[in-house]
């Protein structure tokens, strides 16, 4: 049952950049917002909730083409393709009502318009960019991509260069944009608002550079070819098109635009608060009523990356701990507007506390407890006792309210805690009425029946307004306690339970988790998941240097015959070869390949050595010459072959 239309809330979150797999960080963001529209939606609101991805830009380009795909195929892989972000939202149980890809072609002809709009009215005009320009590589730099002062690419000189393109006139819109930050509660939290201003606004505004003419993975500049739209412009108007602004797909801008509160990561705050609402002044339309910049999950004090190698994969997570408790876990322990440093000691630990013995606990023990004493349903007659009683019919009643004056603040982790402190002293009110020992005196029953009942309505407060935070277990709470209302007005009435209420048993909600054994049994998932990241294949690179035909000539090689094999004591690497090379006196040969092969299999092979080396001296021994293998890498993992050759070839036959 849903109360009455509050109106409207529309919610977003950054749309992500498919140029890697979404890690932990990403589904931060997004948990939260799903978690904001949910309760949102709970309050009675019309609620649109908006997700999407990110398509453009060189970085994409370059990755599509160092793996071998088009563009569109790299992103649809990582977007649409098995275990991507589609998936992912689907697994985390997200309930957005759209999803908007930059490269849909309604999107796409929007930003065209708009680019125009802008460049109409005099905010976009042309000039010329400066920066550093590579070759060999025809790529432009700006000063701050450069490695080294060499280009990021490839490593060599660059040189100065200029390029043409549109500016956005970001100066013009500077005074007002700081009033903005400074005199409304536009940008959250507040901390954010000086970091902007100080460090970006009082500097000086410089023009925005918005087209780009090196690269051709974007939206085209459709009244001048060449020109590619910047992908900050694309990407922050999608929280319009998505909508239907200049298309014909969707029609709900005029319903839901502005946005009640765009959710971002702190990197993006500027885009947000700065560029943002300049471009829809310059466009005329309503600024967004709220930017608040979450802080980040860090890893070791970092944040994670690609790069650094240190993502934590949700799947992994998820599908090992259960999407609820990931999902509660990432709201319960870091304070929203603040960095939080993420560790699966923290995960585990707060499942076992909160989950395992506050939430479990009292769910389980109450219905088992309605079971054992009165077969699942309470009877109706029963005694209240105001003394024992009170404090938490209190603390139960104002719950909604102290709750929801959290989440308005967008303060999930405050909102938790007032549920968790009710589920503390609901644990607590078992403890003081100790019901099993009203159980043993028949004349206490409508008293028992009273603790049982007060215990039903904690929780069926508590578990609705946990549906935000994890929708599954939430229905699942209320479907053992036989209630089915989460309709707003029924969260602070206390006594809407019918006082024979009738419960139903189930499995453990959070079973506690062996802290070792899970950390162990992660840490093979993700060894086994960044093997199977890697390239199932790689080859070494060709030499670059060229070696002449002589040169080449020198390298005596023949084919030699296994008379013995054996391993080198104290060495795990080195075996030693006995070989007949054809010339009656026998060669000794060590070869650093005892990881791959058993000396016994390799007697009587036909193999081939370089014989005309210098010998050398290996673990005291000489070596005259070396055999030759073929290497290559399988998932991560150097793999080596020895070149075997027909047994037909006699020994010392040359090989040219
Ligand atoms: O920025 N902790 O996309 P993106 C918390 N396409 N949040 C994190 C995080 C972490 N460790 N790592 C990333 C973009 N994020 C643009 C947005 S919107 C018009 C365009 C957050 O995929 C990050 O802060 O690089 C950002 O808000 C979001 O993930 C998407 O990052």
């Amino acid at each position: 049952m849903s109360e009455a239309n509050k109106g409207k809330f529309y919610i977003t979150t950054p749309i992500y950049y498919p140029s890697d797999r979404l890690h932990i960080g990403h589904t931060y963001c997004t948990v939260a917002t799903d978690t904001m529209a949910r309760y949102k939606r709970m309050q009675g609101y019309d609620v649109m909730f908006l997700t999407g991805t990110d398509e453009h830009g060189q970085k994409i380009e370059d990755k599509a083409r160092e793996a071998g795909k088009t563009p569109q195929q790299f992103v649809d892989d990582i977007v649409t393709g098995p275990r991507g972000v589609l998936d992912l939202w689907k697994l985390m149980n997200i309930s957005n009502d759209r999803f908007i890809r930059t490269t849909d072609d309604y999107h796409v002809a929007a930003i065209q318009k708009i680019f125009k709009k802008m460049y109409e009215n005099g905010d976009i005009y042309k000039g010329k960019y400066t920066g550093k320009y590579c070759k060999p590589c025809e790529s432009f730099w700006t000063e701050s991509q450069l490695v080294d002062g060499k280009c990021p690419d490839c490593g060599r000189e660059v040189q100065d260069a200029e390029e043409e393109a549109y500016f956005f006139r970001l100066s013009k819109y500077a005074d007002k944009i700081q009033d903005l930050l400074e005199n409304t509660d536009f940008l959250e939290p507040r901390s954010r608002v000086h970091e902007m201003v100080n460090n970006f606004i009082k500097p000086g505004l410089e023009d925005l550079c918005v087209s780009r003419t090196s690269f051709t993975w974007g939206v085209p500049v459709d009244f001048d070819p060449g020109h590619v739209v910047y992908v900050w412009i694309d990407a922050l108007f999608n929280y319009t098109t998505a909508l239907g602004l200049y298309n014909d797909k969707y029609n709900d801008y005029d319903k839901f635009w502005p946005a009640d509160v765009h959710f971002v990561g702190k990197e993006i705050v500027r885009f947000h608060s700065i560029i943002w609402p300049s471009m829809l002044m310059s466009m005329g339309m309503p600024l967004p009523k709220k930017v608040f910049g979450h802080g980040w999950l860090l890893l070791d004090g970092g944040k994670m990356s690609k790069s650094k190698g240190n993502v934590v994969d949700p799947y992994i997570l998820a599908e090992m701990f259960g999407v609820d408790a990931l999902r509660f876990f990432l709201l319960r322990t870091f304070p929203f507007g603040s960095d939080g440093n993420f560790s699966n000691e923290l995960l585990i630990q707060t499942i076992n506390t909160d989950l395992a013995n506050d939430l479990g606990n009292i769910v389980s023990r109450t219905v088992a407890m309605a079971q054992k004493y009165f077969g699942g349903t309470l009877p109706a007659e029963q005694v209240a006792d105001d003394a024992l009683d009170a404090n938490l019919i209190e603390m139960v009643s104002g719950l909604r309210d102290r709750y929801e004056a959290q989440m308005e603040k967008y303060a999930f982790q405050n909102a938790l805690s007032e549920v968790f402190n009710v589920i503390s002293r609901a644990n607590k009110y078992i403890d003081e009425n100790a019901p099993w020992v009203l159980a043993r005196d028949e004349a206490n029953k409508p008293r028992l029946a009273r603790v049982l009942y007060n215990l039903l309505e904690t929780i069926r407060i508590c578990g609705a307004l946990l549906l935000p935070f994890m929708p599954a277990t939430s229905a699942e709470i209320m479907k053992r306690i036989g209630a089915d209302r989460y309709d707003w007005d029924s969260l602070n009435q206390y006594g809407l339970l019918p006082a024979a209420a009738t419960v139903t048993d189930g499995p453990n909600l959070f079973p506690r988790v062996d802290m070792d054994k899970a950390l162990a049994e992660l840490e093979e998932a993700e060894a086994a998941a960044r093997k199977a990241a890697l390239p199932a294949l790689e080859i070494e690179p060709y030499a670059e240097e060229q070696v002449d035909f002589d040169t080449f000539c020198k390298s005596d090689l023949r084919a030699v015959k296994v008379k013995d094999c054996q391993p080198v004591k104290k060495s795990n690497k080195l075996l030693k070869f006995t070989l007949d090379d054809g010339t009656g006196t026998d060669r000794q040969i060590l070869s650093g390949i005892a990881m791959y092969y058993k000396p016994e299999d390799l007697i009587g092979k036909t193999l081939v050595a370089i014989t005309n080396l210098p010998p050398r001296k290996m673990m005291g021994q000489e070596s005259c010459g070396m055999l030759l293998s073929a290497v290559h890498t399988e998932q991560g993992e150097e793999k080596l072959n020895l070149i075997m050759v027909s047994d037909a070839i006699p020994a010392g036959a040359k090989l040219c």
